[in-house]
């Protein structure tokens, strides 16, 4: 259970031993100057240690190493928030509110109802921060500077957002459905966190509001009690200790949908949200083709005529991993890798590579991923100006001798 003292503790603790600069000041800095300290870890409590990016609001990432498996530990899933006041829910008191003015029937539901009441989905999905990487951008781009370890694959159980929609009813003149959260901003000021879906991916038989997450019940850091899931879509959707769904018959006008949150029109595939579309610019939607190594470091040094493993994940928007190719030669000839066992097209896929190299010097790895619709990564990432989507092929540099 999450000892909300002790973080409080923690939080001041730090807070003096960086000479009395807030943290929020701190990591405005640090963003500015490009200097975050990126390798400190840190445990938040019910956590291993992750990587520490921001602490208020806490955002910590997955070091990579952990990526080299199927399913990603709840203990050493990431944490993402945008604003710092987190309430621990507490199961018995928490209740899902169904309104907005394009709903019949207004409902209020209790942990209990939704669990009795409704059929339970299971599926593994992947929940990738559409900021991932965004460290890696050249030039600079400001926001949390994340390295990979913004992402983690769970298997999630809930029951569909739909068969809930449908209890309260749905009027013809729906258009999105907005989502909120119990967390909230620090100041007044503050723009609360929430969301919005255009209808037809609300009532998608895929998206679930989930309360287990890999067997057992949401860690508080990652939605407790329940969070929505949106498979294939970046997780910015996928909020956590879900209070409020609203039909709506407009478009949501909150800053985390006009103003955070968008891309470039016509620079990436996939996933229109026509409501909320200008001229220039769309919200982000589904995840782009990716893949990760998850078992080499850059700068690591391996034996000679030994076999060198390469394994790593990679996933896309819901299509599925058509195949994965790995190249030892700095991208002049490519090799098929294995593909591992399918959990569903939202989940990521393993794969596997093994080469000898024959003789020492220094080796560039790449892995690059194909989706069943034929997209690929491309070498050098899209940019965009919030740092979102960066799907660039890895170059890795090992030593042999
Ligand atoms: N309530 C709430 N839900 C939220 C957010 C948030 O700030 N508050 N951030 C979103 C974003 S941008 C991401 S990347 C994911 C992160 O999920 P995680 O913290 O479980 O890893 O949560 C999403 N849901
Ligand atoms: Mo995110």
């Amino acid at each position: 259970m999450v000892d909300r003292r002790q973080f409080i503790k923690k939080a001041s603790g730090t807070l003096a031993a960086l000479g009395g600069l807030s943290l929020f000041q701190r990591s405005g800095l640090a963003t500015a100057t490009g200097a975050e300290d990126s390798t400190s870890l840190d445990a938040l409590p019910g956590k291993k240690a992750l990587i520490k990016k921001t602490y208020r609001p806490p955002n910590y990432e997955t070091p990579v190493s952990y990526f080299d498996a199927p399913f990603t530990p709840n203990n050493i899933f990431f944490v993402r928030y945008h604003n710092a006041v987190i309430p621990e829910v507490k199961a018995g008191e928490w209740r899902l509110r169904i309104g907005g003015d394009a709903v019949r029937t207004p409902l209020e539901l209790t942990l209990e109802q939704l669990r009795r009441d409704f059929k339970p989905v299971e599926i593994a999905a992947l929940c990738l921060c559409s900021g991932n990487r965004r460290g890696l951008f050249q030039p600079h781009v400001p926001g949390v500077q994340w390295g990979s370890g913004a992402m983690g694959n769970a298997c999630w159980r809930g029951v569909r957002l739909k068969d809930v929609l449908a209890g309260a009813g749905i009027g013809k003149s729906a258009m999105e459905v907005s989502l909120d959260g119990a967390d909230s901003g620090v100041m007044k000021t503050t723009p609360d966190f929430i969301k919005s879906l255009p209808l037809a991916k609300a009532l998608d038989e895929n998206t679930l509001i989930a309360f287990e997450m890999n067997g057992e019940p949401l860690p508080h850091w990652n939605g407790f009690p329940v969070r929505l899931i949106i498979p294939g879509w970046t997780a910015t959707y996928w909020m956590k200790h879900l209070t409020a769904v609203n039909v709506m018959s407009k478009p949501f006008d909150g800053f985390w949908m006009k103003t955070a949150y968008r891309i470039p029109k016509d620079r990436f595939q996939g996933g229109q949200f026509s409501s909320q579309e200008t001229e220039t610019n769309r919200p982000i939607t589904e995840m782009v083709v990716n893949s990760l190594i998850t078992n080499l470091v850059d700068g690591q040094t391996l034996p000679t005529a030994k076999p060198m493993e390469i394994n790593g994940v990679a996933w896309d928007g819901g299509n599925g991993i058509e195949k994965m190719e790995v190249s030892t030669d700095g991208g002049i000839s490519w090799h098929q890798a294995t593909l591992k066992q399918d959990y569903g097209r939202f989940s990521w896929r393993q794969w596997h590579h093994v080469f000898v190299p024959k003789h020492p010097g220094e080796y560039r790895i790449m892995a690059r991923a194909t989706s069943h619709s034929g997209a690929c990564q491309p070498n050098e990432p899209i940019p965009n100006p919030s740092g979102y989507h960066h799907n660039a092929v890895q170059k890795i540099t090992i030593q042999v001798a």
